[in-house]
């Protein structure tokens, strides 16, 4: 793809835009960047932009006729009534991650699912990276694809790959797809479970039999998504031993590949954060192995690996009660997964900014786990309605409130989870925001 000369422009000043904007500019084209924020709100944005990059503000679209191509970042819904007009006039609408891909010269590893997806990147970059491969690890995790496409790396590119960004995607095509899980999230911008599966499914649509994909069978969902899919699957499950792929038996990790059953790891060589998340772990696992990663050069890697923050991660033990920082538990399903890695009492914080979550489920997901409940934020009146005083709870204006108020509730041996099952913007900046104000007021206790 040859961007020299064309007139593209970028919408969503942020670090994605930013990174667009920035490598288009470095490749030739001349370009515009669009933010629906005013300039004052964009001035760190603004002053990373390499000379030359034209900037519109409060705008949602570009208005000029003669763009060539529109780049879109992930939090510009593809359905914006404003992209409508460029749309009619027949301007191609990509993702940042359809560009990089058309632009990225080594094999993808590409990761989706509702939850997970950050760990088994993470994980996948660090056993190719211990086997000394050169790759690159980006993607939704953080770190925009279009970044790491110069200089490429020689072996792979590593890829966290959102709903958001496969909206619009045209010829994405990943030599290795991952796909971890799928349980409702996003239902504010994709409208439908049956939407956001269909989006999740895109991640293999340019796939052929001389590919991979390594998928979970112990979803149903996912197990219907791929079922047409002609590339060639690799299954893991954390309940049953599989004639091939990655399983979890007596608490060991195993490989079985061409008539041989590898052991990789055993659950207690993790560190607690991670061996809470074997799902994750053979994922990652297969993927390296399906990358040319020796099994037997797997187990320190593994061994070593700190877990991501705010996922699962354990803060501090106070008077035997143990506090963990789920932030990045941003929906139902994620709470869900996390609340089931313990076999001890929780008293669970939920809550925050609903994304058209269903709450009904909880009753039954809390049931026998959960001994009490601090609602936080906006969320709070539908949970509420939805437990219909079915279980003890209390509501706290602010984190320092929701934390104390839990501990009061703890006794030793008991955990104290925030898994919010809900976005975070309506008390917080972001997740990491919400993780670290929890940090802090479980130090301070
Ligand atoms: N904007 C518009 N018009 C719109 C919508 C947004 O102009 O219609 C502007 C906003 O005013 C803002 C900018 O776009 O200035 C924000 O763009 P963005 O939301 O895409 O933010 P980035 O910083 O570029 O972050 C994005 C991903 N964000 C989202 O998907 C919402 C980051 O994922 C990702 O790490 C980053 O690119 C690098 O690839 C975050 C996320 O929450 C972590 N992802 C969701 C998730 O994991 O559940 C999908």
């Amino acid at each position: 793809m040859d961007v020299m000369g064309k007139h593209i422009a970028v919408i969503g000043l942020a670090r994605t835009g930013v990174a667009t904007a920035n490598f288009l500019v470095q490749r030739g084209a001349r370009v515009t960047v669009c933010d629906q924020k005013p300039r004052e709100q964009l001035v760190d944005a603004v002053m990373e932009l390499e000379p030359g990059i034209e900037t519109r503000f409060e705008t949602p679209a570009p208005e000029e006729a003669a763009v060539d191509l529109i780049v879109l970042s992930p939090g510009v819904d593809i359905h914006n009534p404003a992209l409508a007009p460029a749309r009619q006039r027949g301007v191609e609408i990509i993702s940042e991650l359809e560009l990089a891909s058309r632009l990225c010269t080594t094999p993808i590893i590409a990761v989706t699912g509702t939850n997970g997806k950050t760990t088994t990147t993470s994980l996948i970059g660090a056993l190719l990276k211990g086997a000394g491969y050169d790759i690159k690890v980006g993607g939704n995790i953080g770190v925009p694809f279009v970044a790491l496409v110069d200089p490429p790396p020689k072996d792979y590119m590593v890829i966290e790959v959102s709903s958001f960004q496969l909206e619009a995607v045209e010829t994405f095509h990943p030599f290795i797809s991952v796909i971890l899980n799928l349980t409702p999230d996003h239902l504010d911008r994709h409208g439908s479970i049956e939407t956001y599966a269909a989006l999740k499914e895109r991640i293999a649509a340019r796939q052929t039999e001389d590919d991979w994909m390594v998928v979970n069978a112990d979803d149903p969902c996912v197990k219907k998504m791929v079922e047409d899919k002609k590339v060639q699957k690799v299954w893991f499950s954390t309940q049953y031993e599989l004639a091939v792929g990655g399983y979890l038996e007596e608490d060991t990790a195993f490989l079985h590949w061409g008539g041989s059953t590898i052991p990789v790891i055993e659950m207690a060589e993790l560190k607690p954060s991670l061996a809470r998340q074997m799902e994750n772990v053979l994922a990652a696992v297969i993927a390296a192995y399906l990358a040319g990663v020796d099994p037997a050069a797997m187990a320190p890697v593994l061994r070593e690996f700190e877990g991501l923050p705010h996922r699962l991660e354990w803060v501090r033990t106070v008077n035997g009660v143990d506090f963990i920082n789920d932030s990045k538990g941003t929906n139902i399903g994620a709470m869900k997964k996390s609340l089931n890695s313990f076999d001890r009492p929780v008293i669970l914080i939920i809550g925050g900014k609903d994304k058209g979550g269903d709450f009904s489920a909880l009753k039954e997901i809390f049931q026998g786990r959960v001994k009490f409940l601090i609602l936080i934020g906006e969320a709070r009146p539908k949970i509420e309605a939805a437990l219909n005083g079915s279980f003890d709870h209390e509501a706290a204006d602010s984190m320092d409130a929701a934390v104390k108020a839990a501990f009061r509730h703890a006794e030793p041996g008991d955990v104290v989870l925030l898994s919010p099952a809900c976005a975070s913007f309506d008390m917080f900046r972001d997740y990491a925001d919400r993780g670290e104000r929890f940090r802090e007021c479980v130090q301070r206790l």
